[in-house]
């Protein structure tokens, strides 16, 4: 079976004015890659800019992209600028509800503090999109959860 393709979004005002202090991003990638069962596509980094994600996610999630998975990181929480979860929903054409109950439920056993994340999944096209917090120990524990039982392969799997 050939690898999944993914593409991880990186959402920051921060990372987006000096790639340095992106952190997130590239923990995502090299758990990505040491999992051997995905290869990272692309990688960007963008402002909280509603606008600006939203026509990244487009870019990825079009047929031509080929991308499998597209994970964002950042922007899911209670901050006046965190508008991840906002700008991908509006894109989403099915609501994957139990990846999201997944991700809290896995993330309140570490810290309450996953209360504070309004993470959102759901498909484009043929693309599964997953919406990350943007500290590396919540993208850790969220990918440990997702990728530890194959349950994201499987998802992957049903799309593809
Ligand atoms: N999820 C896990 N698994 N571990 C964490 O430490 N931190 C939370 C939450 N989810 C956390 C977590 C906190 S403190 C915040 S504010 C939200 O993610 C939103 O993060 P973001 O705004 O960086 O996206
Ligand atoms: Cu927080």
């Amino acid at each position: 079976m050939s690898k999944f393709r993914v593409s991880v979004l990186t959402v920051s005002d921060t990372a987006a004015q000096d790639a340095s202090k992106d952190q997130s991003g590239p923990a995502i990638s090299s758990l990505l890659t040491a999992s051997g069962r995905f290869d990272v596509e692309d990688a960007q980094i963008i402002s909280d800019d509603e606008i600006a994600i939203q026509s990244v996610v487009r870019r990825w999630s079009s047929p031509e992209a080929r991308i499998d998975w597209i994970i964002t990181t950042g922007g899911t929480g209670f901050g006046v600028r965190d508008k991840t979860p906002e700008a991908v929903s509006n894109l989403i054409e099915r609501h994957a509800s139990g990846l999201v109950h997944m991700l809290l439920s896995a993330s309140l056993q570490k810290t309450p503090f996953a209360g504070l994340g309004r993470p959102v999944a759901g498909t484009i096209k043929d693309t599964l999109i997953v919406t990350l917090p943007g500290s590396v120990k919540a993208v850790k524990e969220s990918l440990e959860a997702l990728l530890g039982e194959k349950v994201i392969d499987h998802a992957l799997e049903l799309i593809r």
